[in-house]
């Protein structure tokens, strides 16, 4: 497969700017007529005269151009696509082609899920629809006539507004639609089906009412209320936010259940994976809950940060991604408590996108170079390319930042640009603030190391750090120039306050210090602070200001301080963290040399303090008290010991719950009483303080918990209370498992959201059974490897089950390589998501490492292996 450059980037030699298209929608055989208005971009006589078209998997049936029908010489069909001959400067070109939406099963183009007619065409997709220059910088006015049967298929969907509509011979119907934008290929959407529709509307800063539809399965009505809610919000925040209003007059979402990515944002017409939409206390957790608000607010704001300003090429993904899921982060702290959203995006940083960096996959946020660009819809686009946007508005401050956006939609609105663009309006409407050694975040990958030094002079009373950054080679990139970065830093007296920051020189034009933000520049640079009257505890990175890693002489008690009086709240959760992480990682050595676990005691004491200290917020005290994961114990690891990894933190959670057995005893009582069921932030830490106690409480072993999660699972009200039973009764191997798995699945079995979380808390148990389980699973009712949710929920859910995956046996490699190679048939972007999780095979034990060489050779030597799976394995096994 051939790799694609940024650096080969060149504008179309053609445009086209507008194109009408007439669908007749069948199951096997749909036909599609696109007339495309195109012209020359440049001065026509330097031109090449064959316009290179797009196309997969289409029949070709007619061309036109001019309204005169083509002869066989004066066009060629190409691999992936068509050559028109000898083209003029000006024409009007009109295809007729047909297409298998059923036999789709890639679900990118025009495919069935389940009765619906939907369309993925991000990035690609458009392609497989019809012939077209399927790339973002060619921006036309779509107009689409969709005919379909009228009682199969009553609601007939593209963007923008319709226009026309009426009834067609042979029980047919049609409904025109146009949208006044231009848009990407990307963004345009269609859908047809046998819809439920769920309506409310919107009036907008300057008065205009909008139209707000969701469209879903008949039955589902009732579970959009939340997800219509967080529309109207998001609404309303990017006007009060970023002054941003809705532009057409209709918005409507379709949810439908397989789709291979959580949404898509589609002019006017976003299509989601129903897992975004629907959802109710009884179906629903109170993470799903959130889900919902944040990826309904994410695809509403991309209408502005990718829909009206849109990507050059998709070398500058993160351009909208980033910038989109930046703004879905801070709604979501807005609508919810910022400390705790904070928390929860790192902990997804940390455990997922420093993974992908340290991994055989790392990229910059802004590749140069791609295979398949649907294996780049990554955490680092998107989880650092927010990180990365973060920064900037930490440096320009909130109003220097909105200023900037406003230059941006001022400067480029209507137009298909590059992350250099939206940075240059950032420079400008901020009197020139200098990116230059900035950008380095979009050139360079992995994750940079601070090692910081401290001393004080007692006589002086000053206060001296010393940062030293460093970052990695990663694939492709030995050498690292140094960033810029914001660092939030606190000097915390003995009393809790924080000295004020005063520096002792300035060396450098830009400020380096401003509202205690330090900038970081250099290789090593030393700051030295004044009035310093005794020796702080310092709090680096607060905020997490800089999406780095930190080490720093200074003693664990130092962690122990913070976690109870750092005013950063984020770095309280922080202190404690890194505390456990360290403990434990010795921990680990110590099992792997045999030495017997023994827990730190001023660490089992702080954390007591923690369990008892009643001013903290329940959720807030729910993260603090989670002890770090198996994964973010691996990261800290050269070579990863799965077993030991995983009974260590079995064993921390033991002596932790043993020691404090009571107090845990007495909070999950207190939060166990009969409430009316409530989303409020304060309810939802009630029951997320709740199951994490429990969790604790079953793993004391003592039996009675068994009989108390029992109890919460059968007398549960809600999805947040039923479904972490579950999970903790199969986990804990209770006695209750097998009847709770039954029971569960006779409750539930027509409610396919509900079945994933079964199928993923089957998948996540420990123990040998687990693999047999899964391999049983996959013949069950309610699964099916064309859907991508159920796929991720069982096999997902199963390599991410570190022993199991990773059993020294080999067969979970043997079972999931086998996986990959039969789903890879279907649904290559599937099949590569999966094939990602070999990726911590340069750090495994060596005969783990010998095991999955096999399995990743095994997949290379498959005859036509997609180009998604080839790409990630292929540069896993370099
Ligand atoms: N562009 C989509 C999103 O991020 C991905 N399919 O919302
Ligand atoms: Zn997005």
């Amino acid at each position: 497969p051939q790799t694609i450059f940024l650096k080969d980037y060149t504008p179309s030699d053609y445009l086209i700017s507008k194109i009408h298209l007439t669908f007749d929608l069948d199951d096997t055989n749909t036909q599609v007529i696109s007339k495309m208005n195109v012209s020359a971009n440049y001065d026509f006589k330097s031109l090449k005269r064959d316009l290179v078209l797009n196309g997969e998997e289409l029949t070709l049936n007619k061309i036109f151009v001019d309204g005169v029908e083509l002869g066989a010489d004066q066009y060629e069909l190409i691999e992936d696509g068509l050559v028109i001959k000898e083209v003029k400067e000006e024409f009007i070109l009109e295809i007729h082609n047909t297409i298998n939406p059923l036999a789709n099963k890639a679900l990118d183009g025009l495919y069935k899920s389940g009765s619906i007619f939907c369309t993925q065409n991000e990035p690609e997709g458009f392609r497989r629809i019809t012939y077209f220059i399927d790339r973002p910088d060619i921006m036309a006015v779509y107009t689409t006539k969709v005919i379909a049967d009228k009682a199969k298929y009553p609601v007939l969907l593209s963007n923008g507004n319709p226009i026309d509509s009426g009834d067609l011979e042979g029980g047919k119907h049609f409904v025109e639609w146009l949208d006044p934008f231009v848009k990407p290929s990307y963004l345009y959407a269609l859908v047809a089906g046998d819809l439920g529709l769920v309506q409310d509307e919107f009036t907008t800063m300057s008065g205009r009412k909008i139209d707000l539809r969701i469209y879903v399965d008949k039955g589902n009505e009732s579970k959009c209320d939340h997800a219509m809610e967080s529309l109207k919000n998001s609404m309303r925040w990017d006007e009060e936010v970023y002054g941003r209003e809705y532009d057409l007059d209709i918005y409507m979402i379709v949810a439908v259940d397989a789709f291979n990515m959580g949404a898509m944002e589609n002019k006017g017409l976003n299509i989601f994976n129903s897992a975004y939409v629907l959802a109710d206390p009884k179906t629903a957790t109170d993470s799903n809950f959130f889900g919902v608000e944040g990826v309904i607010g994410h695809e509403y704001f991309h209408n502005w940060t990718g829909n009206r300003i849109t990507c050059r090429d998709w070398f500058q993904l993160t351009l909208k991604e980033g910038l989109t899921v930046f703004r879905d982060q801070e709604f979501s702290s807005d609508m919810n408590s910022r400390v705790v959203n904070r928390i929860a995006n790192i902990k997804t940083l940390k455990s997922r996108q420093f993974v992908e960096d340290a991994g055989p996959t790392a990229h910059p946020i802004k590749p140069s170079s791609y295979i398949e660009i649907n294996n780049f819809y990554t955490m680092t686009i998107y989880e650092k390319g927010s990180e990365v946007i973060r920064m900037i508005h930490t440096l320009l401050g909130a109003d220097g930042f909105r200023k900037g956006t406003d230059k941006y939609f001022e400067l480029f609105d209507g137009q298909a640009v590059t992350t250099e663009d939206f940075i240059h309006a950032m420079s400008v409407a901020n009197d020139n603030y200098d990116f230059t050694q900035f950008k380095n975040w979009y050139h360079q990958a992995g994750t940079p190391m601070l090692d910081i030094k401290t001393s004080y002079n007692e006589a002086a009373k000053e206060y001296s750090i010393t940062v030293t950054q460093s970052c990695k080679p990663t694939p492709g990139q030995d050498e690292k120039k140094p960033y810029h970065m914001p660092f939030g830093l606190g000097l915390v007296s003995k009393d809790g306050a924080d000295f004020p920051l005063k520096l002792k020189e300035v060396f450098t034009a830009q400020p380096q210090i401003e509202e205690n933000i330090l900038h970081l520049t250099q290789e090593s640079e030393t700051f030295t602070f004044t009035g310093i009257d005794h020796e702080p505890v310092p709090s680096f990175n607060r905020g997490f200001s800089a999406p780095v890693n930190l080490k720093s002489d200074r003693p664990l008690s130092d962690f122990v301080f913070l976690m109870a009086n750092d005013n950063d709240e984020y770095n309280r959760y922080e202190s404690a963290q890194a505390l456990a992480i360290e403990l434990m990682s010795c921990l680990v050595k110590d099992a792997a040399n045999g030495v017997p676990l023994k827990l730190d005691a001023p660490f089992i004491k702080a954390y007591g303090e923690l369990i008892k200290d009643e001013s903290l917020d329940n959720s807030f005290k729910a993260l603090i008290l989670d002890i770090p994961s198996e994964g973010i114990l691996h990261q800290a690891q050269d070579v990863v010991d799965f077993e030991n990894t995983f009974k260590v933190r079995k064993f921390v959670k033991e002596t932790l719950a043993k020691t404090y057995e009571q107090e845990l005893s007495a909070i999950y009582d207190s939060l166990n009483v009969d409430k009316e069921y409530s989303l409020s932030p304060e309810a939802m830490g009630e029951r997320e303080l709740k199951n994490l106690v429990l969790g604790l409480l079953l793993s004391t072993g003592n039996s009675k918990y068994d009989d108390l999660a029992y109890e919460q699972f059968v007398k549960a009200t809600n999805m947040t209370d039923e479904f972490a039973a579950l999970t903790m009764i199969i986990h804990s191997d209770s006695k209750y498992a097998d009847e709770v798995i039954e029971k569960f699945f006779i409750k539930w079995k027509h409610e396919t959201l509900v079945m994933q979380k079964w199928l993923t808390a089957q998948a996540s148990a420990r123990g040998e059974k687990t693999l047999g389980r899964v391999k049983e699973l996959l013949s069950n009712e309610v699964y099916d490897k064309s859907v991508p949710n159920l796929v991720r929920s069982l096999i997902g859910t199963f390599t991410a089950n570190y022993t199991e995956f990773h059993n020294t046996s080999g067969v979970g490699y043997e079972f999931i390589t086998n996986q990959i190679i039969d789903i890879d048939k279907l649904n290559p972007q599937m099949a590569s998501r999966l094939a990602g999780s070999f990726k911590d095979y340069k750090r495994l034990p060596s005969d783990l490492k010998a095991l999955v060489k096999t399995s990743l050779e095994r997949i290379l030597a498959e005859k036509d292996i997609s180009r998604n799976v080839y790409e990630i394995v292929s540069k896993t096994h370099a």
